[in-house]
């Protein structure tokens, strides 16, 4: 045996899991034939009465199945025989007649929480790196491995299926409070306690479940309860997916089924679900996401020789408005690093301060910190309206006004007041750093930090070199970001960046529908049913229509027409309906809460009243702008990879993960395909169609972004 060991200890038998070459523990096919080894001995083995699993790895009880193993699979036969030999093996580690302790400390996710939950009895430490869940559906497969029956048994039906439907992955901590593990220990005493359960299983007591969820499983047990609990349960679903992900909805029927049915019948159904799923395109798509991701995770930001990052324990943020409060806030809470702001009075020091700290406090509410982490953290937070002490600075962002005069006039002050080892970034969405460098006597150490707002939900980062920026700048701020807990990418200096580029040109043309008649609900719908989260007439509400007018006008200015985006949008801007934030925009809004289409929208834009665009143009046109602007920036390498080019599209404007991103579903359809379409609407709605020069080079040569 390689990965697995045993070793008695007064009667408790000790199996230690650790994967050769792996940083993580993972169900490989040899995993499972050496546990079905194991679980002979620790049977034979008449001295053993009760068995401690746990992991060898630092940070990794289990990660679940080996990805790369489901993946290469050709057929469902073979994704079926997969599926039943991994239950097969987790039925006969519940049944081993000897009770077995899970020590979780790490990882414990998928195939490997499906094997704790197979265990007697849960411990689990309250290491931030013990992360519990069922992620499988974000791969676009559902847990097959028991974890849609025994979870729910476990916790009861609602709380298991906020955690299956959505992939969620929890801390231990709140893992322990719906009942997943039995106890939460820190990690020193985890061996301590994991062997005195041991012990006490061996002599015969067995754990009296806590009542988590009482009501839940009360709820559980009335067929008509059960019922109200999955139509509700599917109905959300529903509204979230879009029927664009069938894995949830999968995971969803085998768990119904099981608690109708039992046990058995429900692993019936996980197996065939999974079979199917494993081997469908929407699963090929999502791992391929996962890898990206994976792989982005590492990638330092430039390429060659790579130098040392500058460790960032000090960060400064020149403008404490709501970017920079943001900025501020999850780089204390995330990255736990020591925060000054500067801005020019105390008011908004303050108000940036309470942005910040309202950061700390979501995370202190939903338990994500405790109350002395919380102090800890806040403490490190501080403002002024001087530079003083800036000069202790690792990295300096600016997110002042988006005002060039405004940005030279404090990148002169930055570097007045930093070290010559300080990195410098601004926060801009329109400017290019270029520019904004102009000022300053050491453009190299100069970069953008492209945050997206609000910076504590959105998960994309883009850092933008310029030509003069040296790499040692470029691998910090990624590294930053990274630590940030953002997924990091690198784009050149070009107008717009890459997400705002490939936004620009979809934007516009649903201006130019709703210019032509078509309504606001046809247009949103149109791109939700696509897969967007939003429709693009609800972002620009959400994003300002001031603010998206200021980003196409520097598409416009720097390439021209295509790019040129319509005079409804500046109307509606003269007439103070700025979206959201204004209280009316293309929808109106109450007390916050977005209600209807506001129908007085359409006369201020000047719509032609009814719409002559056919249906399936509407799509078309607003899907295959992006499209070929995506190809186009690709071209003009404002990416490093078609990788970064879809992961930016799916994290930064969720542009739909079942499709792969922009790159990846070009491919899928075809550039051939693809440009021909874009000639045909170039045809019947001007030039702005016309397939980019790449496309047309792919369609000739028959070439792809990714290898096929
Ligand atoms: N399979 C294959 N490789 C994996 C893996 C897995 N399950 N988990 C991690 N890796 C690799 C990863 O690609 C990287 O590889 C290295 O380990 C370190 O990962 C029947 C079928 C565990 C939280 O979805 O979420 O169980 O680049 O850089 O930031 O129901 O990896 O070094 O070559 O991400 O510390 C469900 C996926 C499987 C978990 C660690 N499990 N993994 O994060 O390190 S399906 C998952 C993660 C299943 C059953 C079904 C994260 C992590 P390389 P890393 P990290």
């Amino acid at each position: 045996m390689d990965a697995f060991t045993i070793r008695v200890e007064d009667g408790i038998g000790w199996l230690v899991l650790d994967l050769p070459g792996e940083p993580v523990n993972m169900i490989t096919r040899a995993v499972r034939h050496e546990l079905d080894e194991a679980l002979d001995r620790l049977v034979a083995d008449k001295e053993i009465r009760a068995v401690v699993l746990i992991s060898g790895k630092p940070d990794s009880f289990i990660a679940g199945a080996d990805i790369d193993e489901f993946v290469a699979l050709q057929s469902r036969e073979e994704a079926y025989e997969l599926v039943r030999s991994g239950q097969a093996l987790i039925n006969r580690l519940e049944r081993l007649g000897k009770p077995i302790v899970a020590a979780i400390n790490g990882s414990c996710l998928g195939g490997g929480l499906e094997t704790a939950l197979a265990c007697t009895y849960r411990v689990a430490t309250d290491n931030p790196k013990t992360r519990i869940g069922l992620p499988e559906v974000q791969l676009g497969i559902i847990p097959a491995a028991g974890g849609c029956q025994r979870l729910p048994r476990l916790i009861g039906v609602r709380a298991a299926l906020d955690i299956i439907l959505a992939g969620k992955q929890v801390v231990a901590r709140r893992a322990y409070r719906v009942g997943m593990v039995d106890e939460l220990v820190p990690s020193a005493i985890l061996e301590e306690v994991a062997y005195k359960a041991a012990k006490r299983l061996a002599g015969g007591w067995r754990p009296k479940r806590r009542r988590v969820g009482a009501a839940d499983l009360a709820l559980d047990r009335n067929p008509l309860g059960r019922r109200v609990v999955f139509a509700t349960a599917k109905k959300q679903l529903l509204k979230k997916t879009g029927g664009h992900y069938p894995a949830p909805e999968a995971a969803l029927r085998a768990v119904q089924h099981g608690m109708k049915h039992g046990i058995e019948a429900g692993l019936d159904m996980e197996a065939a679900f999974f079979a199917e799923l494993a081997v469908d395109d929407v699963s090929r798509r999502l791992v391929q996401i996962f890898f990206a991701t994976t792989a982005l995770k590492k990638d330092p930001g430039v390429e060659g020789d790579v130098p040392e990052p500058v460790p960032v324990s000090n960060l400064g943020v020149v403008g404490a408005g709501f970017m920079g409060a943001g900025i501020g806030g999850v780089a204390v809470a995330q990255a736990g690093v020591d925060v000054r702001f500067r801005d020019n009075d105390f008011e908004r020091i303050g108000k940036g301060l309470e942005g910040a700290r309202k950061i700390l406090k979501g995370r202190l509410k939903r338990r994500r910190i405790d109350k002395y982490e919380y102090r800890r953290l806040d403490s490190l937070l501080s403002g002024s309206t001087g530079y003083e002490s800036f000069r202790r600075c690792d990295l300096v962002i600016e997110a002042v006004f988006e005002d060039l005069d405004v940005k030279h006039e404090v990148m002169r002050e930055i570097e007045e007041n930093v070290r010559d080892d300080c990195v410098i970034a601004s926060n801009t969405s329109t400017i290019p750093i270029a520019r904004i460098a102009q000022v300053v006597e050491r453009p190299e150490r100069v970069l953008g930090m492209h945050f997206f707002s609000p910076v504590e939900k959105m998960p994309l980062l883009e850092v933008i070199v310029t030509d003069r920026t040296a790499p040692w700048v470029t691998v910090s701020a990624v590294a930053f970001g990274r630590e940030m807990g953002k997924t990091v990418i690198v784009v050149q200096d070009q107008p717009g960046f890459w997400v705002n580029r490939i936004l620009g040109p979809y934007l516009n043309e649903a201006g130019r529908l709703l210019q032509q008649g078509v309504t606001v609900e046809h247009i949103d719908k149109a791109m939700t049913r696509f897969g967007f989260p939003v429709g693009p007439v609800t972002l620009l509400d959400e994003v300002g229509l001031d603010v998206a007018q200021k980003a196409a006008k520097v598409l416009c200015d720097a390439f021209g027409d295509r790019m040129r985006s319509t005079e409804g949008m500046e109307r509606m801007i003269e007439d103070g309906r700025l979206g959201r934030k204004s209280g009316s925009g293309f929808y109106r809004y109450e007390k916050g809460k977005k209600r209807d289409v506001d129908e007085t929208a359409y006369e201020i834009i000047g719509a032609a009243a009814g719409s002559k665009v056919p249906r399936e143009d509407v799509t078309k046109r607003m899907a295959y702008s992006m499209l070929n602007e995506a190809a186009r920036a690709l071209d003009e390498g404002v990416v490093r990879s078609p990788r970064d080019g879809d992961i930016g599209a799916i994290f930064g404007i969720g542009f739909p993960p079942f499709l792969g991103g922009p790159l990846r579903y070009l491919d899928e359809l075809g550039a051939k395909r693809v440009a021909e379409t874009l000639q045909q609407l170039a045809e019947a709605y001007g030039d702005r169609f016309a397939p980019c020069p790449r496309l047309v080079r792919m369609a000739d040569a028959g070439e792809r972004f990714y290898p096929a």
